[in-house]
């Protein structure tokens, strides 16, 4: 066949050096960005297949996050702007490991796995993030695409999570919201306006926030949402990109590792700030206070705001939905025992890696999932957002109850229920502050943290490690368990876990304990029994 030929032809320009393996792992391809040409000419490749599989729409994405500015990485998004199945993460990996002379070998062998129509129309969208290898490698995706006679739209620079949006978007037949980035602010912004109308009093400081966008594509984004904005947020925006190197001592996981502040931000004790990652798909807050100690607010900070301000307007909507945070390992313990004891809401506990919790979350009415790190968003059933329109609509209810329901309402419409969205995170946390009339000093005051350390350790192999019980529990290598808890019982309030990395070839090593210094001596103390 002509395609098969002009995958021949084109392969050959996006070379595999031989010998090299990379795996599709929790967040795709991600590697130093020379290595990775020939895994987005394939990526082209394959998205094209998923999309004559599924008749839909796929998407692309060149972005290695908050990775140095050397790597770059690939993600395929799924018709509904989720993560592709297992399934086809492991063809991702064998067509990414085939020899150059066994491409077609291996592409044939998908399509027929799968029964692929080949005359079968496909479309993919592409996006790419501000990295200088991004422009170079998201033209061998396409090139990709093209070779299968794929039909592309190339969206150019986007954060990740507007992507996953455009490629729900057009698969809902704009049912979701219009596929074009002006669609994406304008459905987000009206409904923070119109979240924000509701509250009184407003004052200048509720209005303005700080924010440390990596020098990345994010604060691209936000400079061009400003004037959807009104003057409802006043943003003063650092680490745009014109000056630093990306996700260089700033951005989130930055922040969130480090616990201290990004460089390049100006903050004034008090102020309210925030910071995204590298392709804008998580988010932390911050302040400093007046004696200069540094405060994050996480993840987990962030579930216990929404779930809380969510459980509030149902109750007050008079709407009987269940309401469930999914949380990591990595949870802060104060935080899982508050929304447990306190907040009264069902906590569940998954894998590392969103899709995991993406899944989980898709069991409740109303599902709100953090990781510890900032990445999470909130989705809704049908049913439940079918509940809250009639509630809304509905002439007979009292007034209070339709305020609560046309809040809901809007709640979700500022909601980017594909996937984390730090743009539409933020957002929804000022809103829920604003009607709140909370200032980010009373919402840390929720619950304190208690204090936790991470740290990496090189070994031979990691994979030696194997975990259970979502990632809380090693079950091997034999005496590793044993040897965490004889070391957590040492501490008071102590939590500790070891598991393989996703993204990275080390083990990551988790403790917690009712003091820095506890929860450092027993990360130490782990990580030595990890040897
Ligand atoms: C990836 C995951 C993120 C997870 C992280 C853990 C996605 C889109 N991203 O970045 O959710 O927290 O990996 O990395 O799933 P680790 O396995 O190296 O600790
Ligand atoms: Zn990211």
């Amino acid at each position: 066949m002509a395609q098969f030929q002009e995958v021949s032809r084109q392969s050959s320009l996006h070379p595999k050096p031989a010998g090299l393996i990379l795996q599709y792992g929790t967040a795709g391809f991600r590697t130093n960005a020379k290595q990775l040409d020939h895994i987005m000419f394939r990526m082209g490749l394959l998205a094209t297949l998923r999309s004559k599989k599924t008749k839909a729409t796929i998407g692309v994405m060149v972005t290695a996050s908050h990775n140095p500015e050397e790597d770059n990485g690939v993600k395929l998004i799924d018709p509904m702007g989720e993560m592709v199945t297992p399934a086809w993460e492991d063809y991702a990996t064998q067509l990414a490991n085939a020899e150059q002379e066994d491409l077609l070998t291996a592409l044939k062998d998908i399509i027929q796995k799968e029964a692929i129509n080949m005359s079968q129309e496909a479309h993919v969208f592409v996006g790419k993030d501000t990295r200088s290898s991004s422009a170079s490698l998201s033209q061998a995706v396409l090139d990709g695409v093209s070779c299968l006679g794929g039909l592309s739209k190339d969206y150019g620079l986007v954060t990740t999570p507007q992507l996953h949006y455009m490629v729900c978007c057009q698969n809902t037949q704009g049912k979701y919201g219009d596929a074009t980035v002006e669609g994406y602010y304008k459905k987000l912004c009206q409904a923070f306006i119109r979240l924000t109308k509701n509250a009184s009093n407003r004052t200048d400081d509720q209005k303005y926030l700080c924010i440390d966008g990596a020098n990345g594509i994010g604060a691209l984004k936000v400079r061009e949402m400003e004037s959807y904005l009104g003057n409802e947020l006043q943003i003063s925006l650092f680490n745009d990109g014109n000056k630093g190197k990306l996700n260089h001592q700033c951005g989130a996981d930055f922040v969130k590792v480090q616990q201290k502040p990004p460089t390049g931000v100006e903050i004034n004790p008090g102020e309210r700030c925030c910071s995204f990652d590298g392709d804008a798909d998580r988010i932390v807050y911050y302040y400093t206070g007046s004696d200069g100690t540094f405060h994050l607010l996480d993840g987990d900070k962030i579930a216990t705001l929404i779930s809380t301000y969510l459980k509030e307007l149902l109750m007050q909507a008079g709407l009987d939905l269940k309401i469930a945070v999914v949380q990591t390992a990595y949870a802060n313990g104060s935080s899982t025992c508050y929304l447990e004891d306190t907040m009264k809401v069902t906590v569940c506990c998954t894998k590392t890696g969103v899709k995991h919790l993406h899944h989980a979350a898709q069991e409740f009415d109303i599902g709100v999932y953090f990781e510890a790190n900032g990445h999470g968003t909130v989705l809704f059933s049908k049913a439940a957002e079918e509940k809250i329109q009639q509630q809304a609509e509905d002439g007979n209810v009292s007034d209070e109850k339709k305020r609560a329901a046309l809040l809901l309402q809007n709640t979700v419409s500022v909601i980017n229920q594909t996937v984390g969205d730090a743009i539409s995170d933020m957002l929804l946390i000022e809103a829920i502050l604003t009607i709140k009339g909370m200032t980010v000093q009373q919402w840390d005051a929720i619950y304190s943290d208690l204090p936790n350390r991470q740290l990496k350790v090189k070994v031979a192999d990691r994979r030696v490690i194997d975990t259970t019980d979502a990632e809380r529990r090693a079950v091997s290598p034999a005496g590793l368990q044993e040897a965490i808890d004889g070391l957590v019982k040492k501490y008071r309030q102590a939590r500790s876990f070891v598991r393989p990395s996703g993204t990275e070839d080390v083990v990551r090593v988790y403790a917690e304990a009712d003091t820095q210094e506890s929860a450092d001596a027993l990360a130490h103390e782990v990580s030595l029994a990890v040897y």
